[in-house]
C-alpha cells in the first residue's frame, strides 16, 4: 500500500487539504508524540486524520479518550514528560477540559503542549456557539487563530516551538468554515526531535496546592507580559499601513481568522485592497499593543471583522481609551456585525459597501442556488433509537400519564421532532441523568422521571450524576441506548467497543458490568434488544414501573454500522414488504412510526417499502396493527 501524501515526508509538495487534515499534518510535522481528542464536529478530523498517518509514524500516541477532560490531561502528562502533545475537541468540550486548563497555565508547558479548540458559529452541529477565545483571556493563555488551510498547518507547527520557548500551553482556536473547508497547502518537513523523554519530578511547578500556586500565579503573570511583549514580532501578526483615502477617509481594518479571508475577498471585490491599513492577527490573545496604537494613529476609521463577540473589539477600544485616541479615531464592529452566527462572504462585501459609502450591486450569485429545500434532520431507516422511542411511547400510552424524558445530546435528540416528540430536554453532555435527578426530586410519581442518552455519551459524563442517584436513593429510570458507537459525530470508537482510534483492540468496558458497579442493585437493570419490539414494551414497561434507581440498556448496533457489516460479509439485509391486501393505509407506520424507508402509494392509498433506503430492521413489523408487513423468504 502506498503512503498517502498527507503522510509522506515530502516537503514542497503541495495537496488540497482540509482545514482539519492541515492542522493534523502540522501537528506531524512538528515532531509531536501525543494526540488525544474526545469527537465532536468540526474538530473530529484532526484525530481521525493522525490515526491515518498512524501506521506510517508509529511513534505517534494517539487515544479517544473518555471524555475532553481527561483527554487534556492525557496530553498534558505528555507535556509534563517534555513530550510535544496536543488535546483536540470542539468549543463546548473546553468546558468540560477547563478545570484543568485553567490551573494548567499556572504550571505551564513542559513539552510543547497546544489545546485545539473547534468553534462553531451558527451552531451548525452544536448546542450553542461559545466564542472559546475568552478562555484564552480567562485563563491568561495565548489564543492563536488561522485563516486558512496552509496557514492552519504553519500555525500550529509553530505553536509546539512557541509553547516551548514561553513554556506555556497555547489555546488554538478554529471555527467550522476553516476546520471543514478545503485549501492548497505547501507541506513541510516532518521533524522527530531527538530529547530524552521523561517526567520532570518537580513538585513545586506540577503540585498546585495554594502555597505553589500563589507563586506559579506570578510566574503565569509574568510569562503572560512577556508573550505580550513579543505579541508585537509575533510572526504571523502583520500589519500593513496605507495613508491613501477611499472616500476622503483612511481606512484599517483588524481581523482574524476567517473573517481575514473575507476581509481580503471584499477588498479585492472593490479594488481597495492596497488602498487601505489591515492589521492581520494570528495571535488574538494577547494582543500586539504597538501594531494596535500605531494602526490608532495612522486611520480615521477602523472596521473590526469577527464572528460572535466584540473581543478583538474590546481590546482596540481598550487600548484607543488608554493611549487617548478616542476622539482621533471611530472604532466600529458589532454596530456592523451581528453578534450571533457565522459571517456569509456576501455579508463583508455588504457592510464594507455600507461603512466606506461604495457602490455595490448585489452579488451575482442567481438566488435560486442559494435556496436549497428546508429538510429537517431526521433518525436514519432502520435506526435503533426510534424502536426505543415508539416503545416508549406504546407505553406512556398504555400508563395514561406523560414521562418526563430529560435526555442528552446523540443521534437520540432527533427524536425531539414528530413523530415521535420523545425529548423533553437536551443541554448538555451527560446532561440528562443530572437534570433527572433534580427533576425526580419535585415531579408526582405519576410522572416517571427517564434519563435517556447514549453510551458514548454514559461514558463521558453520565456516570458521575448515576452515581449521585445512587447514593441520594433518587427515584428515576436511566434509559442507555447502546448503538456500539459514537454515531452522530462519524462512528468513533469508544471504551464500550473496545477498539482504539488506531484500530488496534483495546479492553471492552461492558457496560451492564460498569452500572452495577455504580451501584444500582442487580434486579434494577435490564438489557434488552431495541428492535425487538413487544419484549422492549414488555420490559420497558417493568422498568417505569419499578422503584429506585433502574438502568435499561437498549442495544443494537447503529444501522449504518449494520450495513457496513452486511456489506463486508456479503450478506443481504432482511427484505421487508408490506402485504398490499392487508394493508388499510391507517398511516401507523408513518404518522406514528416514521421510518422514511416507508412511503405512501397515495393513488392505492397503501404504504410501501422503499427497498432502496430501507435497512431491514423488521421492526416494521411489529408496528404494524393489520399484520400488512412481512418479511419476504429469500
Ligand atoms: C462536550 C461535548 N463534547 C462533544 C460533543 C459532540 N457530540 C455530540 S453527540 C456526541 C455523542 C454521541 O454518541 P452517543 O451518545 O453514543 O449517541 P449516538 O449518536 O451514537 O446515538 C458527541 C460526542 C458535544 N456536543 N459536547
Amino acid at each position: 500500500m502506498s503512503v498517502p501524501q498527507f503522510a509522506e515526508n515530502n516537503p514542497g509538495n503541495h495537496i488540497i487539504m482540509l482545514g482539519n487534515e492541515a492542522i493534523a499534518r502540522g501537528i506531524l510535522e512538528a515532531g509531536v508524540i501525543i494526540a488525544s481528542g474526545y469527537p465532536g464536529t468540526p474538530s473530529s478530523e484532526v484525530l481521525s486524520t493522525l490515526a491515518e498517518m498512524y501506521p506510517y509514524h508509529p511513534h505517534l500516541k494517539l487515544e479517544w479518550s473518555i471524555n475532553e477532560k481527561v483527554a487534556f490531561e492525557v496530553a498534558y502528562g505528555g507535556s509534563m514528560c517534555d513530550v510535544r502533545s496536543v488535546a483536540c475537541m470542539k468549543h463546548v468540550g473546553v468546558n468540560v477540559a477547563s478545570d484543568a486548563f485553567m490551573t494548567a497555565g499556572y504550571a505551564g508547558a513542559r513539552g510543547g503542549m497546544v489545546l485545539v479548540s473547534a468553534d462553531d458559529p451558527s451552531c451548525f452541529s452544536s448546542q450553542n456557539e461559545q466564542d472559546n477565545r475568552y478562555f484564552g483571556l480567562h485563563a491568561l493563555i495565548p489564543v492563536f487563530e488561522p485563516s486558512t488551510a496552509q496557514e492552519a498547518k504553519d500555525l500550529i507547527k509553530y505553536a509546539f516551538d512557541f509553547s516551548e520557548h514561553f513554556q506555556s500551553v497555547v489555546l488554538f482556536r478554529t471555527t467550522t468554515r476553516l476546520n471543514h473547508g478545503r485549501g492548497d497547502v505547501t507541506l513541510g518537513g516532518i521533524k522527530q526531535i531527538d530529547r530524552d523523554y521523561g517526567f520532570d519530578w518537580d513538585r513545586s511547578r506540577w503540585v498546585c496546592l495554594p502555597s505553589h500556586s500563589r507563586v506559579l500565579r506570578v510566574r503565569l503573570l509574568e510569562r503572560l507580559k512577556e508573550i505580550s511583549e513579543f505579541a508585537d514580532e509575533f510572526p504571523f501578526n502583520s500589519l500593513k499601513i496605507s495613508d491613501d483615502k477611499v472616500n476622503g477617509i483612511r481606512y484599517g481594518f483588524v481581523a482574524a481568522g476567517i473573517p481575514y479571508a473575507h476581509l481580503i475577498d471584499a477588498l479585492n471585490y472593490f479594488g481597495l485592497k492596497e488602498k487601505v491599513s489591515i492589521l492581520k492577527l494570528g495571535m488574538v490573545y494577547p494582543p500586539p499593543r504597538k501594531l494596535i496604537e500605531k494602526l490608532l494613529n495612522s486611520v480615521d476609521k477602523i472596521l473590526v471583522l469577527e464572528e460572535l463577540e466584540p473581543f478583538l473589539e474590546n481590546i482596540l477600544k481598550q487600548i484607543a481609551y488608554d493611549k487617548g485616541l478616542t476622539k482621533e479615531v471611530e472604532i466600529h464592529g458589532k454596530d456592523f456585525f451581528p453578534q450571533n452566527g457565522e459571517f456569509p462572504a456576501e455579508l463583508v462585501i455588504e457592510t464594507l459597501a455600507a461603512l466606506m459609502d461604495l457602490e455595490y450591486n448585489s452579488v451575482s450569485v442567481p438566488n435560486d442556488l442559494l435556496i436549497l429545500p428546508p429538510r429537517l434532520p431526521i433518525l436514519c431507516p432502520g435506526c435503533s433509537h426510534r424502536a426505543s422511542f415508539y416503545a416508549l411511547k406504546q407505553i406512556e400510552k398504555k400508563m395514561k400519564t406523560k414521562f418526563v424524558n430529560s435526555s442528552d445530546i446523540g443521534c437520540y435528540t432527533l427524536a425531539v421532532y414528530k413523530p415521535l416528540e420523545s425529548i423533553d430536554t437536551e443541554i448538555c453532555m451527560g446532561g440528562s441523568i443530572g437534570m433527572a435527578n433534580g427533576i425526580s426530586k419535585i415531579q408526582p410519581i405519576e410522572n416517571p422521571v427517564l434519563g435517556i442518552l447514549g453510551d458514548s455519551t454514559f461514558f463521558h459524563s453520565g456516570i458521575p450524576a448515576l452515581i449521585n442517584a445512587v447514593y441520594n436513593e433518587n427515584n428515576i429510570l436511566v434509559m442507555i441506548l447502546d448503538n456500539h458507537s459514537t454515531a452522530m459525530t462519524g462512528f468513533q470508537d469508544h471504551p464500550g467497543t473496545g477498539i482504539k482510534i488506531t484500530r488496534e483492540p483495546g479492553t471492552k468496558v461492558i457496560l451492564e458490568d460498569l452500572v452495577k458497579g455504580c451501584g444500582v442493585s442487580s434486579e434494577n437493570i435490564w438489557v434488552e434488544d431495541s428492535n425487538d419490539l413487544p419484549k422492549m414494551i414488555e420490559k420497558l414497561e417493568e422498568a417505569v414501573k419499578a422503584k429506585g434507581v433502574r438502568v435499561f440498556i437498549s442495544r443494537h448496533t447503529c444501522s449504518l454500522l449494520e450495513m457496513n457489516e452486511f456489506r463486508i460479509k456479503n450478506i443481504h439485509p432482511p427484505k421487508v414488504k408490506v402485504e398490499p391486501e392487508k394493508c388499510k393505509g391507517c398511516l401507523i407506520c408513518i404518522n406514528k412510526f416514521g421510518c422514511p424507508a416507508i412511503l405512501f402509494d397515495d393513488d392505492q392509498k397503501k404504504a410501501y417499502i422503499d427497498q432502496e433506503t430501507c435497512r431491514g430492521c423488521k421492526v416494521c413489523i411489529d408496528v404494524c396493527i393489520h399484520d400488512a408487513i412481512y418479511e419476504e423468504e429469500e
